[in-house]
């Protein structure tokens, strides 16, 4: 059997594992999560807007890429499209001559940050979004600009909501795309290189498989989009810091704990992560949430940052052993699967030097962590599920803590107001 393999931009994609999220927009000024492209572009007017701070949150978060929702479902574009009035070029921010997809562009290229771009099909202000040839022709229009005059694009986030069921010219997308910003993942739709998870609560489950023939399309409806033929589509975690996407003056950031939880169960079983941090109103992260996501990274960084001394040696097709300089207390151990020839670990065991099942589980891919009551070892055998599986990194880690906090959340799929 031919095995899917990552392109080299895909497993680059992989190995960054965490992106920062921005929604900002009109929104933002109404307290409000979707709105219908009636909200004046008069009233945004982000006094204090700096997009450095926003880049040097994502840093702190220790995140590789951030996307920035340059036009959100309500249409209202974050750069001063020729295709529309209604963006920032119709408000009182900056006298009307600001651009804010190139000020993050700008914090980006000064911070060395890699720059996403969303741009929502689903477009609630254009006129001609009935007709749909002539909304292809808006939208590319539009993607044109943002793929040109901003440097190189990491991410394009295709969204789901809103469109089930309408097409759109994904073929001329894709082909635009690859002229303009071909290292650029694809999330979701059209020649998408990267999938959604299926949930906004930024939590994967085992087995995270990279090859699939179907995906989940949108928070707001069940069906699934099946593909033509299976693709290697790694999964991306989305979720928001706060209960919404965009700033709510009443709104706060997740505990630690959660942001823990969600941590093992996206970078932790091998999916990638986008954290939304929501700018405000005055065009900040706010500080509490600032504080918390460095608090959160910090902790990141205390638990992983040093491995145990190890060396990693084959022992027999599928078998590895990690032998440690000297007996070592474990909690956490973190592996890693060469994907240069595809995702090929399908589960795989990992027993002590006494032979005590330590962990015994599905996949592993770009980076799977395990958790559990501390032991001590003097090594470990790793014993790999699949065809010609083989193990690039075995990570032994000392942390204090021996399991992942429980996290009670609330999946919605209820449509904003
Ligand atoms: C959803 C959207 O409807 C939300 O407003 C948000 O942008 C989220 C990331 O995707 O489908």
């Amino acid at each position: 059997m031919a095995y899917l393999t990552p392109t080299p931009a895909q497993l680059a994609w992989q190995k960054d594992g965490l992106g920062v999220f921005f929604h900002f927009g009109v929104n933002t000024f109404h307290g409000k999560e979707w709105s219908d492209g009636t909200l004046p572009a008069s009233s945004f007017n982000p006094a204090e807007l700096d997009a450095e701070q926003w880049v040097a949150a994502a840093l702190d978060a220790g995140a590789k890429y951030v996307v920035l929702t340059a036009k959100h479902h309500d249409g209202f574009c974050l750069w001063p499209t020729a295709t529309t009035d209604y963006s920032v070029a119709s408000s009182p921010w900056r006298d009307g001559q600001g651009d804010v997809v190139a000020e993050v562009a700008a914090a980006c290229r000064k911070l060395g940050m890699k720059l996403g771009l969303y741009l929502s099909p689903w477009d609630r202000n254009a006129e001609c979004y009935p007709d749909p040839a002539a909304y292809d022709e808006f939208y590319l229009r539009q993607l044109r600009e943002l793929c040109t005059n901003y440097g190189e694009l990491c991410e394009l986030w295709f969204d789901g909501a809103g469109s089930h069921g309408r097409e759109y010219d994904w073929s001329r997308i894709a082909g635009l795309i690859a002229e303009l910003q071909p290292g650029a993942m694809v999330f979701n739709m059209g020649a998408h290189t990267i999938r959604w998870v299926g949930n906004e609560d930024g939590l994967a489950a085992d087995p995270v498989e990279y090859v699939v023939d179907q995906t989940d399309f949108s928070n707001y409806t069940v069906l699934a989009a099946k593909l033509e033929e299976a693709l290697y589509l790694p999964p991306e975690c989305d979720v928001s810091i706060r209960r919404g996407w965009f700033w709510h003056p009443d709104d706060e950031p997740k505990e630690l704990d959660h942001l823990l939880a969600i941590h093992y169960r996206s970078i932790g079983l091998g999916a990638n992560l986008l954290l939304n941090l929501p700018p405000d109103n005055r065009g900040l992260i706010p500080d509490a949430d600032v504080a918390r996501v460095r608090e959160f990274a910090g902790e990141v960084r205390r638990r992983f940052q040093a491995p145990r001394p190890a060396t990693l040696r084959t022992a027999g097709p599928g078998t590895w052993v990690a032998d440690f300089e000297q007996e070592t207390t474990l909690d956490h151990v973190a592996l890693a699967e060469n994907l240069l020839a595809g995702q090929r670990v399908t589960g795989h065991r990992i027993r002590t030097n006494d032979d005590r099942l330590l962990v015994e589980a599905g996949t592993i891919g770009v980076q799977r962590i395990h958790v559990f009551e501390a032991v001590t070892v003097r090594s470990l055998t790793i014993e790999l599920d699949g065809a010609g599986p083989v193990l690039d990194a075995v990570a032994g880690f000392s942390t204090g803590v021996e399991s992942i906090p429980d996290i009670n959340y609330l999946a919605t799929t209820d449509a904003p107001d």
